[in-house]
C-alpha cells in the first residue's frame, strides 16, 4: 500500500503518523507531503527517516490512499487532482464534509455508506465525532428531538500557533496572538468565524455534520463552542430530549456496550470525563449522565475526546482501515 500523508508536519499530520505506526496499518510505501518551506525535511516512520515531498511529486507516485490535513483550500485544489489518478483521499478539513456527492463517515456509525466509487471521503469536524459517537445508539433507541451542546474545546484544535500562545502566556513571553484576546485564565466564546445568525462556523458544524452523519434531519441542533486553555481534548456539555421516554439504567447500558464510547460515570468517587485523562486515548468518554428534571425524556451528559485522536487523525486511519478490510481501495487487496 502506497499511502500518503499530506500536511505531514502539521500537528494533526505527525498524529496520523503516529496512528498508522500504533495500529500497524499495511503501509509499504509512505509519501509524506508538505508545503515548500518543510523540502528536504525528513519524517520518522516505522523506524526510518522519509524525505517529505511536493503534491505534484507525489500525485505521480499513485497513492492508494491519501489522508488529508492540510487545510481547505489545499484539499480543495489537490484533492480531485489524486482522485483522478486513482487514489482515494479521506480529508480532514472542512472542505467537502456537507457536500452531498462527499460522504461524511464516522466508521462505527456509517462506513458502510463507502463504495468503491468514493475518492474523496470528509472526515468530519472533531467536536462533531466526539458528539455523534453518543448520539447514534441513543438516537436508534429513543429517537432524538433536540439536541443542546456547549463546549470546551482544545487549543490544540486551532493548531500549533495556539498551543504556543497559551504555553507563552503561561510561563510571560508574551507570546504572538493566534487568538483575538489572551487564552490564559479565559474562555473565548468564538470558535472559527461568525457566520449568519451570530453563530460561529464551529457551531453550524455541529449541527450540519450530525444531522447529515446519522443521516436524520429531524434532529433539532444548537451549540455554542468555546475556546478554553486545556490542551488534551475537547469537553461537551450535552442536553438531549428524546421523542419518547427512556429509562436511564438502560441508556447506560446502551453507551457501555458502545463501541469506542467509555463510561466513566460514579459520583461517589468523583468519577467523570477529563480531557487529561482523555489525551493520548482514542475512545470517547462520557459522563455525568442525570436525567434533566426540568423536562421530560430528556438528559444531560458530559462527553470529553482527544481532539487530535478520535476527534481526527484516528477516525480517518480507521476510515483508511474499513476501506482496506472491504477492498474498497483501488489496485490494493490485503489478501
Ligand atoms: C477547532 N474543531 O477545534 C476545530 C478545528 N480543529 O478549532
Amino acid at each position: 500500500m502506497k499511502l500518503a500523508v499530506v500536511g505531514a508536519t502539521g500537528m494533526v499530520g505527525r498524529v496520523i503518523l503516529k496512528v498508522l505506526e500504533e495500529r500497524n496499518f499495511p503501509v509499504d510505501e509512505l509519501i509524506p507531503v508538505a508545503s515548500e518551506r518543510s523540502v528536504g525535511k525528513k519524517v520518522e516512520f516505522n523506524g526510518k527517516e522519509i524525505s517529505i515531498v511536493l503534491m505534484e511529486t507525489a500525485i505521480k507516485m499513485q497513492p492508494n490512499i491519501a489522508l488529508f490535513s492540510a487545510g481547505g483550500d489545499t484539499s480543495k485544489q489537490w484533492a480531485p487532482e489524486f482522485a483522478k489518478v486513482g487514489t482515494t483521499v479521506i480529508d480532514n478539513s472542512s472542505a467537502w464534509r456537507m457536500n452531498p456527492e462527499i460522504p461524511l463517515v464516522v466508521p462505527e456509525i456509517n462506513a458502510d455508506i463507502l463504495t468503491p466509487d468514493h475518492k474523496i471521503i470528509a472526515n468530519p469536524n472533531c467536536s462533531t465525532i466526539q458528539l455523534v459517537m453518543v448520539l447514534n445508539p441513543l438516537n436508534k433507541r429513543y429517537d432524538i428531538k433536540r439536541v443542546v451542546v456547549s463546549t470546551y474545546q482544545s487549543v490544540t484544535g486551532t493548531g500549533k500557533e495556539a498551543v504556543e500562545q497559551l504555553e507563552g502566556e503561561i510561563n510571560g513571553s508574551n507570546p504572538k496572538m493566534k487568538y483575538p484576546y489572551p487564552i490564559f485564565k479565559n474562555a473565548l466564546p468564538h470558535c472559527d468565524v461568525f457566520e449568519e445568525g451570530g453563530y460561529t462556523k464551529e457551531e453550524l458544524k455541529l449541527t450540519r455534520e450530525t444531522q447529515k452523519i446519522l443521516d436524520d434531519r429531524t434532529i433539532a441542533l444548537t451549540a455554542t463552542a468555546i475556546r478554553v486553555p486545556v490542551q488534551g481534548g475537547h469537553s461537551e456539555s450535552v442536553n438531549v430530549e428524546f421523542n419518547q421516554a427512556f429509562d436511564e439504567s438502560e441508556l447506560r447500558k446502551i453507551l457501555h456496550e458502545t463501541p469506542g464510547v467509555v463510561l466513566q460515570d460514579n459520583p461517589e468517587t468523583n468519577t467523570y470525563p477529563m480531557p487529561i485523562y482523555a489525551e493520548g486515548k482514542d475512545d470517547v468518554f462520557v459522563g455525568r449522565i442525570r436525567r434533566d428534571f426540568s423536562q421530560d425524556n430528556t438528559v444531560n451528559m458530559w462527553i470529553v475526546a482527544d481532539n487530535l485522536r478520535k476527534g481526527a487523525a484516528t477516525n480517518a486511519v480507521q476510515i483508511a482501515e474499513y476501506l482496506v478490510q472491504n477492498n474498497l481501495v483501488k489496485n490494493f487487496s490485503l489478501v
